[in-house]
């Protein structure tokens, strides 16, 4: 099942509930960059989250270089931002703290 899509004040009043998120500018979707202590740290937290994207069936798209990860977050079923989404940036906020 693919749950709907947010719209934009709806989305804007969860993301007031995450810590550091954004609209993309340009795409229907949600980024924030992450920063750990170097690779090792970086890594372990993608490993976290990849094992709760397969639990959930949604999956980030992302892009590390050492102790950075870039992620953007969207719903692409359902072509935006939708729970599932808001879910997942939840967990890595938490996994990361
Ligand atoms: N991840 C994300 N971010 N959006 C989706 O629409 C999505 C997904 N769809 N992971 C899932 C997998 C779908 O392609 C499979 C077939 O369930």
């Amino acid at each position: 099942m693919i749950p709907a899509k947010l719209d934009e004040a709806q989305c804007e009043a969860l993301l007031a509930t995450l810590q550091g998120w954004q609209v993309l500018p340009g795409r229907d979707a949600i980024a924030k960059q992450f920063r750990f202590a170097d690779f090792n740290a970086a890594f372990g937290w993608m490993a976290r989250v990849a094992l709760m994207a397969e639990k959930l069936d949604h999956h980030p798209e992302w892009f590390n270089v050492y102790s950075r990860v870039e992620v953007t977050l969207s719903t692409h079923d359902a072509g935006g931002v939708t729970e599932l989404d808001i879910q997942l940036a939840r967990f890595m906020d938490q996994a990361a703290a």
